[in-house]
């Protein structure tokens, strides 16, 4: 039915909406018709991105009438919808996944390929939407995939930014960071319903006032921006399920003051349009930090509110008794961004839709859970009262009388001690009175959860302790998973069609039955096809590098990669010192350059741009590139590449080609990590430190599959208790100090010793995350890789083995957990 309020009589528009013929004449029409009436041209007079928008408007025609057949039976049934809050959603491109998703990559080729075009050239020119910074971000993509595909209504809310995250170039081997117009060339994936818009408050006052009798709290706003909602499909891999990804615009509610303009001051005519268009302008480039600007709550608030009243007014039906609506809700807080959605909801309930206090507590604790994703304390985001108050006045009240409850409550289980009360209070008093987020988030939630044994551990051990005395089963795990299609399917055909080959094409929704491959490891001709498939993936990432104008990697060489956001806890340095003390061994005499496998270093990774050390870390990785490329000495041995501007589309013409995964942050400091499951996914082996999800890639793939190093948790913590010193590290390890010797002394500087100079004396003398004490041990284990590489047959099996177990990693599993421990929803067929 199109509308039950309209009377059409018209046949047509009494039909349902249909798709276009699912075949190749069918889908040429639609394209063609797409090119001459959307984009306005004419077949011979196209350029490749007019094709590359009608082949993706095309594409939007196909999943539309499932997306709206979805959506109009999200209103009438009755099973629970997902709502996952993000700030962040890292997709990458689109039309790869959609074509995919809807069987339709066949028949789209070929009805391309009869209109004279290569779809491989149109597939080129989509700008990935890089809504996200890292995992976190690429995390949440992979969910709202997985759920898609599993059938389960999920509503994924965040924010339209008009610019994602930042280009990265270098000069001089130095970061610089460009804006990522993505929009630029038009955005064909998404639609906006501006009559679905929502009005959000900020700033003002709050008053009481007689309701008939009751009183009542009142917030009187100060200023308004509009909320445009814009939809993404979400399709689900042949299921025909079209989910929502809901991404919020800003725009001014009074774009323009006529009367401002015709007296001639245009600039301010136009502030209030800037102003609020600003809250939805550019995604924050922060990486584990917070950045405490008051632009980022507004941000945070912007889209949190607006995605609790569009699912309150829009999805609900109308007059839904809202006693029920955890039964029909779960707000799934993805960190603690959205976390200001909890008192929003409290607003809502209590002024809004006039529920006492209690009866509007038990509801929004019920729907309500929380996703902690970091153990760095400085990452545990807090905003100060002073700011809170201002902005969101009536929130910052709501937060209060939830925490003297929540007080109230600790006094009555643990009596009066203050020093508890104190510690767990969501209000913080040092340096500064502040909000604690994750406090919040946590006495809110219905579950709290880590994103790795290990790190779900550490949370109830330290980070929120007390919290797990006082609500053991509040607390629960879910490791991280990463979606098969794109990371498997899409990204690595050859060994998509390996496998499928060997086990059937059921994989890519049960990657569990990866676990056929096991027996395969030990067939002579199955490994040969597995090494020559990698090989294949390497020439065909080094194809993709040198279009860009990069360098590709070095023939026969072990592929040994690290891509991940530039950190200091993630230990690129460690990796440096590798490189830089391998090349020092050799060009010393120290090694015997043939006893060195040749490798090819490979680095991915964007700086936040106020990150001072990250950067100089990036210039450093740059410089020892540079250096080793043009010395003779070491020639057709060691390369090191570092394209610029790594993201999820590089990155899925990486993993298929690596042979090595670099996982080597210091113990205890990666919540999780999902780039090594999808390297490890991909049949690279990983060196890594016994950190986040790496405790479970080892588990399940076997000691003898992977390079253990490093230090303990356990370890690290010891160590910094008696007092870490790293100079002692420097004296007793040789390679060590001449490796670092060789950086202090400007050889990756052109003799300025002052370069590096800051980056060299925090290791000596800092070295918060400790790459000095474990890199003896990391050596160590680099020669073990050297070895084993060496017998390539052994390799070879070993990179099967670990495709064969990384089956648990989906995220299929993971949402299967969510919905088990945490949502308690079930898939809608
Ligand atoms: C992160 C963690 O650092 C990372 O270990 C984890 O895998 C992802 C997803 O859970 O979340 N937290 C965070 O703020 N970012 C992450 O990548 N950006």
């Amino acid at each position: 039915e199109n509308t039950s309020e309209l009377r059409p009589t018209h046949p047509l528009a009494l039909a349902p909406v249909v798709a276009p013929a699912a075949s190749v004449d069918g889908f040429a029409k639609q394209f063609l018709q797409n090119l001459n009436f959307g984009q306005g041209v004419t077949l011979s007079a196209s350029d490749v991105n007019d094709q590359y928008l009608a082949l993706a408007y095309t594409v939007r025609d196909y999943l539309m009438a499932r997306w709206l057949d979805d959506r109009a039976t999200q209103k009438t049934q009755q099973a629970k919808t997902v709502c996952y809050l993000s700030a962040e959603y890292l997709l990458g491109r689109q039309l790869d996944n959609n074509l995919l998703a809807a069987r339709l990559t066949d028949i789209a080729t070929e009805a391309l390929a009869q209109c004279g075009i290569d779809i491989d050239a149109v597939r080129a020119v989509e700008i990935e939407p890089g809504l996200g910074n890292g995992g976190l971000g690429r995390l949440a993509a992979c969910f709202i995939d997985s759920l898609a595909t599993m059938s389960v209504p999920t509503i994924g809310y965040g924010i339209r930014y008009e610019y994602g995250i930042f280009r990265q170039a270098f000069a001089d081997g130095e970061q610089v960071e460009q804006p990522d117009a993505w929009l630029r060339m038009g955005s064909p994936w998404d639609f906006a319903h501006p009559e679905a818009a929502q009005t959000i408050s900020f700033a003002g006052h709050t008053e009481t006032y007689d309701d008939g009798g009751v009183e009542r709290t009142r917030w009187v706003p100060e200023w308004n921006v509009l909320a445009v909602p814009y939809n993404m499909m979400v399709p689900g891999y042949h299921n025909g399920r079209v989910n929502t990804l809901r991404l919020w615009r800003a725009v001014a509610t009074n774009a323009f003051d006529l009367h401002t303009f015709n007296s001639g001051d245009y600039v301010e005519s136009v502030r209030a349009q800037t102003f609020a268009e600003n809250i939805s302008k550019v995604l924050y480039p922060e990486d584990s930090t917070p950045q405490g600007k008051e632009l980022r709550l507004q941000q945070q608030y912007f889209f949190v509110a607006a995605s609790i009243a569009d699912f309150i007014d829009n999805v609900l039906p109308d007059d839904f008794d809202l006693d029920k609506l955890p039964e029909r809700v779960i707000f799934q807080l993805n960190d603690t961004h959205p976390v200001i959605g909890v008192p929003e909801l409290m607003r809502v309930l209590v002024d809004e839709k006039k529920l006492e206090w209690d009866a509007a507590w038990a509801i929004t604790q019920k729907c309500f859970a929380y996703t902690c994703h970091t153990l760095l304390p400085e990452a545990l985001e807090v905003w100060s009262v002073d700011l809170l108050g201002r902005l969101l006045p009536r929130h910052l009240e709501i937060i209060y009388r939830i925490n003297d409850e929540f007080l109230l409550e600790v006094r009555e289980r643990f009596g009066d001690d203050e020093l508890l009360i104190r510690n767990m209070s969501i209000i913080g008093e040092h340096p500064y009175r502040s909000v604690r987020m994750a406090y919040l988030a946590t006495v809110a939630g219905s579950k709290v959860n880590g994103v790795a044994e290990l790190h779900s551990q550490l949370l109830r051990d330290n980070v929120l302790k007390d919290f797990a005395t006082m609500w053991p089963d509040k607390f629960t795990n879910v490791t991280n998973g990463v979606t098969p299609r794109r990371f498997l399917r899409l990204a690595n055909p050859e060994l998509s069609a390996l496998i499928t080959e060997a086990l059937g094409a059921g994989w890519t929704v049960d990657l569990e039955r990866l676990r056929g491959l096991e027996a395969l490891a030990d067939d002579a001709d199955f490994r040969e096809r597995f090494a020559a498939v990698k090989a294949s993936n390497k020439r065909r990432l080094g194809r993709v590098l040198e279009a860009r104008g990069d360098a590709a990697p070095g023939d026969g060489h072990m592929l040994d990669v690290m891509i991940k956001r530039l950190h200091e806890y993630k230990r690129q340095t460690l990796k440096v010192l590798h490189i830089v003390s391998t090349y020092e061994g050799i060009v010393s005499g120290r090694l015997d350059v043939d006893d060195v496998q040749a490798r090819t270093f490979l680095f991915g990774a964007k700086a936040a741009p106020g990150y001072g050390m990250a950067k100089r870390i990036i210039h450093l990785i740059n410089a020892v590139g540079e250096v080793v490329s043009a010395d003779p000495r070491v020639q057709g041995k060691l390369q090191v590449l570092y394209p610029a501007n790594y993201n999820v589309t590089l990155a899925e013409s990486i993993i298929p080609a690596a042979d090595l995964s670099e996982q080597i942050s210091l113990a205890g400091k990666e919540a999780s990590g999902t780039g090594n499951m999808k390297l490890a996914l991909n049949g690279a082996l990983t060196i890594g430190t016994d950190d986040g999800a790496n405790v479970e890639i080892r588990k399940l793939v076997g000691d003898d599959n992977f390079f253990l190093f490093g230090m303990s948790e356990p370890e690290v913590e010891a160590l910094w208790a008696e007092g870490y010193r790293p100079a002692d590290f420097y004296q007793r390890d040789e390679r060590l100090r001449s490796a670092i010797d060789l950086i202090a002394s400007g050889a990756f500087s052109a003799g300025d010793r002052t370069v590096f100079e800051p980056l060299v004396s925090n290791l000596l003398y800092e070295d918060r995350f400790m790459a000095l004490a474990d890199f003896s041990s990391y050596l160590d284990a680099q020669n073990r890789v050297d070895a084993a590489y060496a017998d390539q047959d052994a390799w070879v099996r070993s990179a099967i083995l670990n495709v064969a177990r990384s089956g648990y990693f989906s995220s299929d599993r993971a949402m299967r957990d969510y919905l088990d421990r945490i949502w308690h929803a079930t898939p809608v067929i």
